[in-house]
């Protein structure tokens, strides 16, 4: 559970890190179910996994993912991790008792060829009648994530301004703030380090992006994004916590 200092700083800046928030074992675990993710999913495609590939404009360079959706299906500890009680205590404590899970992605960039995420609010991909910008993200470290190689940023007290208006591409990360490039550098931004096993929660409002990896280091994050159960239950995929999991069939 959080402590009221945790609390106070999740409402004032929409984020908060929890350093060590997964054992060290289970994060060798998940490197070793990850192992040559690139190859394999460019082999043989998982049934149920959404990969969106790097687009590069050299045609030589090998195929990296930029988003693997559904990594549950690709890690048996991902799975454990995203309903484990470490987890949904803080989970519980920013959105209340009532959890389901929305989804859970593998974020890869890659070293070297890792592109940037432009500046969003998650909310502007989910946003629906029947769906209010309720839901927390966390996003787990599975290497160290420092400046060189693109870690998470946000721009503090952003969860406050409501939902701005986003350009919209076809493309991943399609959906972003307008600004001079797809991705630039804010002044107004903090960028959040992290060590493997670390997790950042994050509301789904706060304006965050991250920089292209520049470094000779993967730096490889699952984020997991949770919702209040009955909030726009159709594109929920587990009921994992609270009163609805008596009534519930368990998946959606
Ligand atoms: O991978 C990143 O740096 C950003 C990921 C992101 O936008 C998210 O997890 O919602």
């Amino acid at each position: 559970m959080l402590t009221p200092e945790e609390l106070h700083f999740y409402e004032e800046n929409g984020f908060l890190l929890k350093k060590q928030l997964i054992p060290l074992e289970w994060i060798e675990q998940i490197k070793s179910e990850i192992a040559n993710i690139h190859d394999r999913m460019a082999e043989k495609p998982v049934e149920g996994v959404h990969i969106s590939w790097e687009v590069y404009d050299d045609p030589n360079k090998p195929k990296r993912i930029k988003q693997l959706m559904h990594s549950e299906l690709v890690s048996p500890t991902l799975n454990r991790i995203l309903r484990c009680d470490a987890m949904l205590d803080i989970v519980e404590s920013l959105i209340g008792p009532d959890i389901s899970l929305y989804h859970s992605k593998l974020l890869l960039k890659a070293a070297r060829d890792g592109t940037a995420v432009p500046w969003h609010q998650d909310y502007a991909y989910w946003v629906r009648e029947d769906n209010r910008p309720l839901m927390v993200n966390c996003q787990l470290a599975i290497d160290p994530a420092t400046k060189e190689n693109g870690c998470i940023q946000f721009i503090p007290g952003s969860h406050k301004w409501g939902l701005l208006e986003h350009e919209r591409k076809q493309m991943t990360f399609g959906v972003f703030l307008p600004g001079p490039a797809y991705y630039y550098e804010r002044d107004d931004a903090v960028d959040v380090e992290m060590q493997p096993g670390d997790g950042v929660f994050f509301s789904a409002l706060v304006i965050h992006g991250s920089a292209p990896n520049t470094s000779d280091h993967d730096r490889r994050m699952n984020t997991f994004a949770y919702n209040v159960t009955g909030n726009n239950m159709a594109q929920c995929r587990e009921v994992l916590r609270g009163r609805w999991l008596e009534q519930s069939t368990d998946t959606f």
